[in-house]
């Protein structure tokens, strides 16, 4: 923190607030629903921060029955006295100038910032209404704005309260002129809550939601081990190799640092990254700092006590992050956020602060827990022997030359085009599907690879072993991007990947399958929207000389009750794929004029990796009960 002391001094004006109602984009980056969110932090943000200078040990959120949203914290109240550059009171200012705060004028107190650095006032502009309450000194103040900021009520003294009683109260109801959509969606403000609350232990969150008077929702959000709770619940479906979570912390020129972490048996990384509260999703100097302090201290420790069979064998960062869980949090006076979406943080100092922090307590854990570290040094030297293995099998699935279609052992048949941008590939359930796809095709632009089978649970299976799978290399090798360090998605080698599969239970299996594949290897292909789910119709309606499909029931009741004549429609469910013949699974599934598909978002792919991880992981538990509360639906499910 630079200054914890407030001098309303600091707040800086710069310019009106009709300047925000302009141009909204700019100070909360859209007025779409994630916009209306945005709002809420932006006022939860500064309550944060007095909990952040140690005086507020509750914040409230609350959605109103009306969509306004209140939010309510005990801290010791905005201060109420009148402000020397404005005239009137903080509160007022505050909330009527723009950029005030503190933020921008440097020495202010803010810690914890919004995305776009703006705060209350901006909140106010892009209000229909604003309310702040303060209870201070035994009093309870009010202040009221209206219609984008315009003061209705000047800072006044309402009444009385006990002199121990202390907080800051806000509520504000969105500008529906403003935003697309002026409803708050409970699950996505639960997600930050609880986030919120794992980030900063032992302070109590309370989220509300009053909209449905029958159904009155509230949940707290409390944790005394902070971040490492968070890696504990992050771990919650996965089998941790060691017992204790390392939680390791230090400051250092007032820059706060503090990691928690757990490996787990599994094959990826899980590092999440944080500064004042904000993810940075691109990592930046305070990652960099623990990646490099923690592949230099397990090598080291691993050297030091003969673990490495080879004198100059060493383990790489990929190898040592094999099956880690870790959240880094940095709470910095002075953030640079860079890059497009200001997701990577920039200081230069911290990397330094970072890894010597980690390192210093990382090494004295490895010290005193002989036994984590023996397990953790040999996870990672097991991580550097499948690479070794994977590099190997990698040059196995490298095309030699783009023509060479017989690579693909007759399996895949390619399209003719080599234009990435009009090609799709169809990934089909099944032999006969495959088949029929084949003949039907639009050969000049689809290509089809059929699935015999079911293909290699990725979760349980290594790199190495995954890429020894046959029909696994295939995909890898049609798609054209490589895998892991070498993937290039430039190299993509159509511009659709489209999964067919049956709607029933092999069907989603098949499709849960390819998913965790994708999150797996090919994360960038799916979170560029490259994948799709072709729908195959559920009737066929014939009706006289014309024949209908139609994917779901509605559309098949809309259908029907459009028809008006004495012809009795013939109604027939489709049991699958293989039962349509070449020219029906082009016409209904596979012809662009025709087809319905639908877009596989990162969101599908996270879901089905979580349902993967129930199903295929080596925790029994997840497992029987995930089967047990599916099993009326699930008989034939092959696990
Ligand atoms: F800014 C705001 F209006 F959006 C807002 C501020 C909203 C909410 C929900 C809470 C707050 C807020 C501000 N809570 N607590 C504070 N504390 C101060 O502003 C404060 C109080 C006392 C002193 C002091 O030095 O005595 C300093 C500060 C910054």
């Amino acid at each position: 923190m630079v200054d914890n002391k407030y001098d309303a001094s600091a707040i800086q004006v710069l310019e009106g607030l009709e300047a925000v109602r302009k141009r909204p984009g700019m100070y909360i980056g859209t007025t779409d629903v994630k916009g209306l969110h945005h709002l809420v932090w932006e006022i939860v943000d500064n309550a944060i921060d007095e909990a952040l200078a140690g005086y507020c040990k509750h914040i409230e959120i609350t959605i109103n029955e009306d969509n306004s949203i209140t939010v309510k914290d005990d801290g010791r109240g905005i201060p109420v006295g009148i402000h020397p550059k404005t005239g009137i009171s903080t509160v007022e200012t505050v909330y009527t100038v723009l950029h005030a705060g503190g933020k921008f004028g440097g020495g202010g107190y803010k810690v914890s910032g919004g995305l776009h650095g703006v705060g209350a006032s901006v909140v106010n502009a892009l209000s229909s209404w604003v309310k702040v309450t303060v209870y201070k000194n035994g009093k309870i103040y009010e202040t009221k704005f209206e219609n984008g900021g315009k003061t209705t009520q000047k800072l006044t003294v309402i009444g009385e309260c006990d002199e121990n009683i202390s907080g800051t109260t806000v509520s504000f109801k969105p500008d529906a002129d403003i935003f697309d959509t002026d409803i708050y969606d409970y699950e996505t403000l639960k997600v930050r809550t609880r986030e919120l609350a794992f980030l900063n232990k032992g302070l109590r969150l309370t989220l509300k939601d009053l909209r449905n008077k029958e159904n009155i929702i509230e949940q707290t959000f409390h944790y005394e081990g902070g971040i490492s709770e968070y890696v504990k619940y992050l771990n919650k479906n996965k089998t941790p190799i060691h017992d204790e979570i390392i939680h390791l912390e230090g400051e250092e020129n007032g820059i706060m640092f503090e990691v928690a972490m757990q490996y787990n048996s599994g094959y990826t990384d899980n590092i999440y990254s944080f500064v004042n509260n904000i993810n940075t999703h691109d990592g930046g100097t305070h990652e960099e700092g623990v990646r490099r302090a923690l592949t230099r201290v397990i090598n080291n420790y691993a050297k030091k006590n003969n673990l490495l069979k080879e004198k100059d064998e060493s383990l790489t960062g990929d190898d040592v992050k094999e099956g880690i869980t870790m959240i880094i949090s940095c709470k910095h006076p002075n953030p640079q956020f860079e890059g497009q979406t200001k997701g990577r943080l920039g200081n230069s100092e911290v990397r330094k602060i970072a890894d010597s922090i980690f390192s210093k307590g990382f090494e004295r854990f490895l010290m005193e827990n002989p036994n984590e570290a023996k397990v953790i040094v040999e996870k990672s030297m097991t991580a550097s022997r499948a690479r070794q293995a994977a590099k190997k099998a990698r040059e196995l699935t490298r095309r030699k030359s783009d023509l060479d279609v017989v690579n693909f052992g007759g399996k895949l048949a390619d399209c003719k085009s080599k234009d990435p941008s009009i090609c799709e590939i169809f990934l089909v359930e099944g032999d006969s599907a495959g088949g029929s796809a084949k003949t039907g095709r639009d050969s000049m632009t689809q290509a089809i690879l059929p699935l015999r089978g079911k293909i290699l649970n990725v979760e349980k299976a290594r790199l190495d072993r995954a890429l020894s799978n046959e029909e696994i290399r295939t995909i890898i090798t049609a798609f054209g991007t490589g895998i892991g360090e070498e993937f290039d998605l430039s190299k993509l080698r159509y511009n659709k990947i489209i999964i067919m599969t049956d709607a029933d239970v092999d069907g989603s299996h098949i499709r849960v399958l390819l998913l965790t594949l994708f999150y797996r290897f090919f994360r960038p292909i799916v979170e560029a929207g490259h994948v799709y789910a072709a729908q195959p119709p559920l009737y066929c309606i014939k009706h006289g000389k014309t024949t209908k499909y139609v994917l779901n029931d509605e559309e098949k009741d809309d259908y029907l009750s459009k028809l008006n004549d004495n012809i009795k429609p013939i109604i027939q469910r489709m049991k699958g794929l293989g039962e349509m013949d070449d020219d029906q699974l082009y016409e209904t599934t596979m012809d662009i004029n025709n087809r319905v598909l639908r877009k596989i978002t990162i969101k599908d792919v996270i879901e089905a990796d979580a349902a993967f991880t129930k199903l295929m992981g080596e925790e029994v538990e997840p497992r029987r009960k995930f089967i047990e509360e599916r099993a009326p639906y699930a008989q034939n499910l092959d696990i």
